[in-house]
């Protein structure tokens, strides 16, 4: 569960962004990013990671579910636009009394693990101190009912089953949102570093930088994908058979690898890579390994666009089979990579670079805020030790005179004294 660390830190501790975590975050959530919102719903036997925070309890109240028989014929008899409207939620009332108990136990270990996951967070910002309203905090994971933190009921699973779909359906605008950002922060440094070059430093940089473009674009042609030529290209140099037998029946069934009778999108996502070797070499450095991850992504979307007629997120071998009898599939048009259309326009990049720059303005002025503070402390303390020192002072005298005039005897003794 890699990508839910990386997940829960980005998400809980909102640590600003940086390249080099950027790249992490992109890589570690492309190797588990073959998620389908609806075969997780609908079939729960799927092992793929959905890449949310909450994929592990997801996938447990569905295998727990799925051990029902009345839910599991449910599950497989509703369709997905039903599913969304929580039909199914309501089928909850009628499972065994052993699912229900085991529900129960799976939301209160999820429940303990959100407010351990609060307390941490806390932790982390330096308020051990702050008194916490867990159920005020609770409310922030929509995914469950904190008001029954006891019980799994309708509701939960009601909104277990909204969040997952809604989630998973901006998962990919989210990547190529975070994509975007690690496009213009790269930008962003390359352009600080520029500047603390002299003129000539600099003109060597920008020929460097421009080399590299182009020995990036230097590369053989890439096939549309999901058209008869790419995947004719697999046939041959990864299945190794004769482009002359190809025939799409076979090929669906040697590329549907868990053999569930669909491509999801992770199966779709390793037929492009020998489309994206033609372009990225991680041993390159003209080649970045986080834009290959972002080509992938565009020609999955592009192909589950074009093929996946009834939009479940899935290709059925019908529907690849009527894609395989299209112009598109047959006589494709060329295919415009990742390169050729910058990321971002100069107008965001302003925005982020402000941005940016707000952001450390802010951080400065904390910083100076706290200096502040710390200075202000220390004179608060200089005083205190100046009247803890008067004191100690006044106390001493104190005793010596004390210590004096017990020393001496008292003045009518003395007359006494001489008066006898
Ligand atoms: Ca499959
Ligand atoms: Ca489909």
């Amino acid at each position: 569960m890699a990508w839910l660390v990386c997940a829960l830190t980005e998400e809980m501790v909102n640590i600003p962004l940086n390249r080099k975590r950027m790249r992490s975050l992109l890589l570690c959530k492309s190797q588990s990013c073959g998620l389908i919102g609806s075969l997780v719903l609908k079939r729960g036997f799927t092992h793929q990671d959905t890449g949310l925070h909450y994929d592990r309890y997801l996938r447990e109240v569905i295998d727990f579910l799925e051990k029902d028989q009345h839910f599991r014929e449910k599950l497989h008899n509703t369709d997905m636009e039903d599913i969304k409207q929580g039909k199914l939620a309501k089928e909850l009332d009628f499972v065994s009394h052993h699912v229900r108990t085991k529900l129960d136990e799976l939301k209160r270990q999820e429940v303990s693990r959100l407010r351990a996951l609060i307390k941490a967070k806390q932790d982390i910002e330096g308020g051990k101190d702050m008194m916490m309203d867990h159920q005020a905090l609770l409310k922030q994971f929509e995914y469950l009912n904190h008001n029954n933190p006891h019980t799994f009921e309708v509701e939960d699973l009601d909104r277990l089953i909204k969040s997952a779909t809604n989630d998973l359906e901006n998962y990919d605008k989210e990547r190529h949102e975070e994509f975007k950002r690690y496009e213009m922060m790269k930008e962003h440094e390359r352009r600080e570093h520029l500047k603390t070059l002299d003129e000539d430093g600099r003109k060597k940089e920008e020929e460097h930088h421009e080399e590299l473009k182009k020995k990036h674009a230097d590369h053989p042609k890439v096939n549309h994908p999901g058209s008869q030529d790419q995947l004719k290209e697999v046939w041959e140099e990864a299945d190794g058979l004769d482009p002359e037998d190809f025939d799409p029946k076979t090929f669906f069934s040697l590329h549907d690898t868990n053999g569930d009778g669909y491509f999801d999108e992770q199966e779709l996502e390793s037929l492009f890579t020998k489309e994206l070797e033609k372009v990225y070499d991680p041993a390159n450095e003209e080649d970045d390994m986080v834009e290959m991850e972002e080509e992938r992504l565009r020609m999955r979307e592009h192909v589950m666009n074009e093929v996946d007629t009834n939009k479940d997120r899935l290709v059925s071998l019908d529907e690849f089979l009527i894609a395989t009898k299209k112009k598109e599939f047959l006589e494709p048009e060329s295919w415009e990579t990742l390169e050729q259309n910058q990321a971002y326009t100069e107008e965001e990049m302003r925005e982020f670079e402000e941005h940016l720059a707000r952001e450390e303005k802010d951080l400065n002025q904390k910083t100076l805020d706290l200096q502040k503070q710390k200075e202000e402390l220390e004179r608060q303390q200089e005083q205190l030790n100046a009247q803890k020192l008067e004191l100690q002072q006044v106390g001493v005298e104190h005793m010596a005179r004390l210590k004096t005039q017990n020393a001496e005897p008292p003045a009518e003794h003395k007359g006494e004294q001489i008066y006898l």
